[in-house]
């Protein structure tokens, strides 16, 4: 049995929903595959987000992890390349931490890169009509923190991990002015990115290219 683990994230910011942990729990309610799918919500917290998903790893042995997050002013799903060991908030965290310039593993290496066919995923969204784009950063803010702390835990491991941050949907509150994509849509591209994940053999990956 193949296992799955999606995380979401709850509020935070101006913003009352995070349609990251909406679309997740729907894309684990309306799985059609033969494969199990678990998520866990976490919060915006430097360090213990990080924590509680790599509790859930440690419980469920997942062969696959998808973290979500939402960057609000994006316009596509965004597959996220490189995750760097770095720190660097902008605004405080929900627990009001602000970190400048830390690392988010004392001596880890610089950068780790997804183990996510992210060139495959934006490949498959796009042929469906939805809109995706890969990222090249995921900030220095919590979803950094928590995508690097997922890829230093299976680096070598052979287990696929990554992260895909979304944009806001009309009700993700605090979000004037910026582009936003049904809830619906981010449901389909996420769905989409974890079944073409499974469907991709992990040395496709390799053909793709060293860096996806
Ligand atoms: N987005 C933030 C943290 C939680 C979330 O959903 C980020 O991009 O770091």
């Amino acid at each position: 049995m193949i296992t799955v683990l999606l995380s979401g994230f709850e509020p935070f910011a101006e913003h009352t929903r995070n349609p990251s942990w909406e679309a997740v729990e729907r894309v684990a309610a309306e799985w059609d595959g033969t494969e199990t799918l678990v998520t866990v919500q976490l919060p915006v917290e430097f360090g213990a987000a990080a924590r509680m998903l790599l509790d859930a790893v440690e419980q469920l042995s997942p062969d696959l992890v998808v973290a979500v997050g939402l960057a609000a002013g994006r316009d596509a799903v965004t597959p996220e390349r490189i995750a760097m060991n770095v720190r660097d908030g902008r605004i405080a965290d929900n627990a009001g931490y602000l970190p400048v310039d830390e690392p988010v593993v004392a001596e880890g290496p610089t950068a780790h890169w997804s183990t996510l066919p992210i060139k495959a995923i934006v490949g498959a969204l796009r042929q469906h009509g939805l809109p995706a784009a890969v990222s090249n950063t995921a900030g220095s803010f919590v979803c950094n923190d928590v995508f690097y702390a997922l890829q230093n835990a299976f680096d070598g491991s052979g287990i696929r991990s990554g992260f895909i941050h979304v944009p806001a949907t009309p009700e993700t509150g605090g979000t004037d002015g910026l582009p936003t994509l049904p809830l619906d849509t981010i449901v389909e591209g996420l769905r989409l990115a974890v079944r073409t994940t499974l469907d991709t053999p992990t040395d496709a990956r390799v053909a793709e290219g060293a860096t996806h």
